[in-house]
């Protein structure tokens, strides 16, 4: 059955602190994420970036990589630090990250593959954090962001396809409300004694919409009209299926988290507001757009960018929400209230695969942004255990090929039967790389990296299902 269009395009994603290491090299300044990982119990295995998959030295493998695999784009971030290694506006540009970069987007199109830039995946200039609180600060933040975007513009002409920022959500919540994530704020004094998980969180939400839209408009007033290409944001989020369906309550929990992961920054950008239901549970802890943000970040979507990995079953809490709550006053759970299963256990204890949810959150969308065009920048999974495998059983990764036999599939059926104007997917991860507060312990690339063997690349059976899949489904033009 093809069922995708036939312009539709498919490739693999990385990040750049997930994959690059060589922290030092070339001028790069830290970021948040090389100071977070020094905090001893961060990371589950006492990693970091350091090293990594090694990807800044081996930019020649990887394209042969990606090429080998049929991949036609590759979706990247820049290390904003490589670039201007302090972070902020004034501060001076680092001719040498720019050069890398650059030499890297040629490199790609030459192997006529199609770069997909993310402008900040998490690695925020650590400069920027202690001069005036980073993601914090309302009026430094976006100007500086808006510089950075402005410099990568300019200096990458040759790329079309842009995003400002990966996952908001992750940033906010993980990063200043659990303390899981960079710079780790939280009020939970057992985990740090920093932070505010009642505010900061929707301070941080809110700086990070209006900075994309400072880029955004940067990148329409100054670039659009001779670059010709699209920007937008990726956002986060899992599907939902309420814990008892015949109870209102858990249908309308089930939608809440909807909106309080995705609407958040959702609504904003395709309505202009905020969902009301944040409004009513977070008052004035969230912030209200003043006339001149909401003009930057109403419409900044040239596209949705979806990352989507899992689905969960939701019920509903009684009572009064707590006050640090970010999730909507509910609970997520694997099964529901008749023990059915929501998928298989991965190495995530959020992950379970569950295909057919993905096709519904691809209905949800549409429905909600007036059936916007969605690139799917990630989606994968991990293995239960993969880590402590023999390679060649973790070369055989079943549960991974069938994993995007699945879902690719359901997104096919989205986009033949549903009307979603889906136009690219990308599988997380080409490589197996440095899984943030995990560290090495969870493996999510389609190729093994041997981090102790010279880093070697092997690919394994679901790296080299993608090409026949997408073959079979993508129409002949
Ligand atoms: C994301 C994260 C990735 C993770 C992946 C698996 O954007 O969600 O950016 O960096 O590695 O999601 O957890």
């Amino acid at each position: 059955m093809a069922a995708l269009p036939s312009d539709f395009v498919w490739g693999f994603a990385t990040a750049s602190y997930q994959v690059e290491g060589a922290i030092d090299k070339d001028g790069r300044g830290p970021s948040v994420w090389d100071t977070f990982c020094k905090i001893p119990g961060k990371i589950a295995d006492g990693s970091s970036g350091e090293t990594a998959c090694d990807s800044y030295n081996r930019t020649a493998e990887d394209i042969a990589l990606l090429k080998s695999l049929g991949s036609q784009a590759y979706r990247f971030s820049l290390s904003w630090t490589r670039i201007i290694p302090k972070g902020g506006r004034n501060d001076p540009i680092n001719q040498a990250g720019i050069d890398h970069y650059s030499k890297f987007c040629d490199d790609l199109l030459a192997a006529g593959i199609t770069p997909f830039i993310t402008l900040s995946h998490w690695d925020v200039p650590d400069e920027l954090d202690k001069r005036y609180g980073g993601l914090l600060n309302r009026t430094e933040f976006p100007l500086d962001f808006e510089n950075f975007a402005r410099v990568c513009f300019k200096s990458f002409p040759q790329c079309k396809n842009w995003i400002t920022f990966n996952e908001p959500w992750c940033s906010s919540i993980l990063g200043y409300s659990v303390g899981q994530f960079a710079p780790g704020r939280t009020s939970n004094r057992d985990k740090s004694p920093v932070g505010d998980s009642t505010t900061e969180p929707w301070i941080v939400g809110h700086n990070l919409l209006v900075a994309h839209g400072r880029a955004v408009k940067v990148y329409r007033d100054e670039f659009k009209a001779t670059n010709g290409g699209e920007i937008g944001i990726v956002l986060n989020g899992d599907a939902t299926f309420p814990w008892d369906s015949s109870d209102p309550r858990d249908r309308e929990a089930a939608e809440r988290k909807l909106e309080f992961t995705i609407g958040w920054f959702g609504d904003a950008i395709y309505h202009g507001d905020y969902p009301a239901s944040m409004r009513k549970q977070l008052g004035d802890r969230l912030p209200t757009f003043t006339p001149e943000e909401k003009a930057l970040v109403h419409g900044s979507n040239d596209f949705y960018g979806m990352n989507h990995y899992t689905a969960d079953y939701v019920r509903h809490k009684d009572g009064e929400p707590a006050p640090e709550d970010f999730a909507g006053h509910l609970e997520t759970h694997p099964y529901n209230k008749n023990g059915d299963c929501i998928g298989p256990e991965t190495q995530c204890k959020w992950l379970r695969p569950c295909a057919p949810a993905f096709r519904d959150l691809l209905k949800w969308l549409s429905k909600r942004y007036n059936y916007p065009k969605i690139y799917v920048t990630e989606s994968g999974t991990s293995i239960k255990g993969e880590n402590d495998m023999p390679l060649e059983k973790l070369l055989e990764d079943d549960l991974r090929y069938q994993y995007y036999d699945d879902y690719v599939k359901a997104m096919a059926t989205a986009s033949a039967l549903d009307g979603v104007n889906v136009r690219a997917y990308f599988a997380w991860s080409l490589l197996d790389n440095f899984e943030w507060a995990d560290g090495y312990e969870t493996r999510f690339g389609v190729c093994y990296v041997d981090y102790k063997n010279n880093q070697k690349r092997y690919p394994k059976k679901s790296a080299k299902h993608l090409k026949p899949l997408f073959d079979s489904l993508i129409k002949k033009a």
